[in-house]
């Protein structure tokens, strides 16, 4: 049932010419490439209300208050789940983190159209997620093109190390290794680690899904990680000031 081909984009709501002419639309954009490089740990904060493979982290969870405290805590980044329909998230929520951060923001999404390019640009983010197996290689490409265009840059979720070579590494600015498997929801992180003599050595890779301490954190990046994505983790050690 829960299988990206069947994730087909929503009517448009607005037409492009609309988007563009969003205040956010023509900012210059922060690097989150740059950032992860310039950090010690590179760790890109998830909001998330809930996912599909759990009941529900914090539905309600206030996503400015959020965004200020993973930036206060040192993030490097910080990714915004706007999917509605797995994880409860909107573009709203994006645009409301890029009003009172500073830090890079990712779009994270299944992004199947180049109309989710332009709003990611439109709400405020600095990157998009592009997931391998969720796409063909001609559509991937042509999502990452635009999103360079626009001055976004790539993060490419892999769950192989094969799917690496289904698109050009020019075109890649961070590699998302997912330990999580998105059809049984199992996650290894031997398995991620095992993909990384695979991968090139000079692009900047990310362990992402499944870390739930912060050892975990500092043995990931000591096995060879520029950095690591962490969720529900740190959507539960938040304290909320609301309920
Ligand atoms: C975060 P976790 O286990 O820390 O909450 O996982 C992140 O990796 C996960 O939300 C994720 C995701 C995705 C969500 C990874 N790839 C693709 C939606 C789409």
């Amino acid at each position: 049932e829960y299988q990206y081909a069947v994730v087909k984009h929503k009517k448009l709501s607005m037409p492009v010419e609309v988007l563009k002419a969003f205040p956010e639309f023509s900012r210059p954009t922060r690097s989150l490439k740059s950032a992860v490089v310039n950090s010690e740990l590179g760790i890109i904060s998830e909001f998330k209300r809930r996912s599909p493979s759990k009941e529900a982290i914090h539905l309600k969870a206030d996503v400015m208050e959020i965004a200020q405290a993973y930036e206060q805590m040192g993030a490097t980044g910080i990714s915004i789940l706007t999917n509605q329909r797995y994880f409860g998230g909107s573009l709203e929520d994006l645009q409301l983190a890029k009003s009172v951060c500073d830090l890079p923001l990712l779009r994270k999404d299944f992004m199947v159209d180049v109309y989710q390019v332009y709003e990611a640009k439109a709400y405020g983010a600095d990157a998009i997620l592009l997931i391998a197996n969720a796409l063909p290689a001609q559509k991937l490409e042509e999502l990452a093109i635009l999103a360079h265009n626009l001055g976004l840059e790539v993060l490419y979720e892999i769950h192989e190390a094969e799917e690496i070579h289904k698109l050009s590494e020019s075109l890649i600015d961070l590699i998302g290794v997912n330990n999580r498997n998105l059809q049984t929801f199992e996650v290894s992180l031997q398995q991620g680690l095992d993909m990384l003599p695979h991968l090139p050595t000079d692009l900047l890779k990310i362990s992402e899904s499944g870390i739930q301490d912060e050892s975990t954190i500092k043995r990931l990046i000591e096995q060879g990680f520029n950095g690591v994505l962490v969720g529900e983790f740190f959507m539960k050690q938040h304290k909320y000031s609301k309920s």
